[in-house]
């Protein structure tokens, strides 16, 4: 199926006229193609965009939120279509699509469209001088949204949502690698009455229409979900132009295990945190530490149940790890496993590729457990973005907290104890954005999502993303 771009309510093909592979990953094999868009159809994106701004930015929040919510009705009343698309795009199993993804894009225009009425400005008295200041919280103007692949509508909305809520018109471009959900947005959108040129989506590559996107004069604002590699560059381009900037990147997240926790749960869990979405999610753990004392019955019980794990095709519903997005990406993951024994790691389970019946040229790789004595090993200081987890096991609670914290990244971490002092501490010492006690990627929308060091800068989700996608101005006035 061919794809376009949806610009000013409409589709349509990118003006040179190239097109550029799309692969369904269960098989291996070309299904479609995507507009290859140069900075001209992002210059007639951001036009449009432009020309939609006033009035969109001035139309009311009842409105605003009816759309938003109507959206997000149109995407429950048509999951099976978006899960299996998504499926099929991204290699992931559809139940998975059906059960997380398209029901969160849904969501996240119900949680924006909700949000927006309830989103407020402050006041100051300045007490004494006979004046008062308000803040104003405008919407910027046009702004970039930018997202990966490996939760493609799920990522996708959750920045557009907010973006379109606060009054922004918005440029955004998917992965070249996963464009099909975003492809159907578009006409859930117009059904829902959304205004043209509110929101425009652009297919093509990074380096360029993504780049057009950032290198944008007029498009002052930029949230981006992707590689720290990435997040490095966009800053760069971004920073002499003083744009507004939401990175999310990468994580290389710990899964601190006490034997103090409840362990048929942390184990259940444990599993899912690790190989969820093929391992693809940047919110797995996937550095594993445990207490010493529960080490050899952790590492044999949890063999066990990631070897029940089933690698099939994301469409059979008994699959619990489907493809991996690419064959680029496969091989990636692959060079990890490949280093694992030269940098002493022991495979414990998996480390091959998987022909699956039927669809032997799929990229499918086994769930894969490597344990390591060495925390600055590759290993475990790379993000890998499959599903591998490496082992280790610790023995106090100053030496797991180092391990945790040894590292560049600084996304999310979990953490399985019920000791009380133990949580607070950690807690408060663990540098990352996110951290999960007794439960692992148990998401509610109003809270700030995000990370530190190299996992990125800024926070989305709530009021913290309304607050991105706008600019305050105070206004103070004597009396
Ligand atoms: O991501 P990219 P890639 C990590 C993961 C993965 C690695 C690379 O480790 O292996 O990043 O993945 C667009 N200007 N994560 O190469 O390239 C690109 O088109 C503007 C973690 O697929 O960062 C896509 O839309 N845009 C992550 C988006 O950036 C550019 C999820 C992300 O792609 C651009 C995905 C440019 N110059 C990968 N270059 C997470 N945090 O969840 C690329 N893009």
């Amino acid at each position: 199926m061919n794809i376009k771009n949806y610009i000013n309510g409409k589709f349509e093909n990118p003006i040179h006229g190239d097109y550029i592979d799309n692969y369904d990953p269960s098989v291996g094999e070309v299904y479609g193609q995507i507009p290859n868009s140069t900075n001209e159809d992002v210059e007639k994106a951001y036009e449009f965009a432009s020309k939609a701004f006033p009035k969109w930015s001035n139309t009311t929040l009842e409105k605003r939120s009816r759309i938003l919510i109507k959206i997000s009705d149109l995407l429950e009343e048509n999951l099976v279509r978006f899960a299996k698309a998504e499926s099929i795009d991204n290699g992931k199993p559809l139940n998975l699509a059906k059960q997380i993804d398209i029901p969160r894009a849904a969501s996240n225009f119900r949680f924006f469209g909700n949000a927006i009425s309830q989103f407020s400005s402050e006041s100051h008295e300045s007490v004494g001088l006979n004046a008062v200041n308000f803040t104003l919280r405008q919407p910027i103007g046009v702004v970039g949204c930018i997202s990966p692949w490996n939760l493609p509508l799920y990522l996708f909305t959750w920045k557009i949502a907010p973006a379109i809520a606060a009054g922004n018109c918005v440029v955004a471009k998917p992965s070249e690698v996963t464009p099909m959900t975003a492809f159907l947005l578009g006409e859930i959108c117009n059904e829902a009455g959304l205004p043209k040129g509110v929101l425009n989506i652009v297919h093509g590559l990074g380096t360029t229409t993504g780049q057009a996107i950032i290198e944008h004069p007029n498009i002052k604002a930029i949230s981006f979900t992707g590689g720290t590699k990435t997040g490095a560059h966009i800053a760069r381009v971004a920073a002499p132009m003083f744009k507004k900037l939401s990175l999310e990147l990468g994580g290389k997240n710990p899964n601190i295990i006490f034997a103090d926790c409840v362990y048929e749960k942390m184990l259940a869990t444990t599993v899912r945190s690790s190989f969820a979405n093929q391992g693809q999610i940047c919110l797995c753990g996937s550095r594993i530490f445990v207490e010493e004392k529960i080490y050899e019955k952790f590492k044999k019980d949890f063999i066990k149940k990631v070897s029940e794990l089933k690698v099939g095709h994301p469409e059979k519903s008994d699959t619990d790890i489907g493809a991996l997005v690419s064959a680029a990406h496969l091989e990636k993951v692959k060079s990890y496993i490949d280093i694992a024994e030269s940098e002493g790691g022991k495979i414990l389970f998996g480390g091959n590729k998987v022909e699956v019946s039927g669809s032997e040229n799929g990229y499918y790789l086994q769930p894969t457990i490597i344990e390591v004595s060495d925390n600055q090993c590759k290993l475990n200081q790379e993000e890998i973005f499959g599903p591998v987890v490496t082992i280790m096991s610790f023995k106090t609670d100053e030496e797991g907290l180092s391990l945790a914290n040894e590292v560049k990244y600084g996304l999310s971490a979990t953490l399985w104890t019920n000791n009380l002092n133990r949580t607070m501490q950690f807690s408060k010492l663990l540098q990352t954005g996110i951290v999960w006690v007794n439960t692992w990627m148990l998401r509610d929308l109003r809270t700030p999502f995000g990370g530190v060091k190299e996992s990125g800068v800024g926070r989305e989700g709530g009021f913290e993303a309304l607050r991105f996608f706008t600019e305050p101005k105070n206004i103070c006035i004597k009396y």
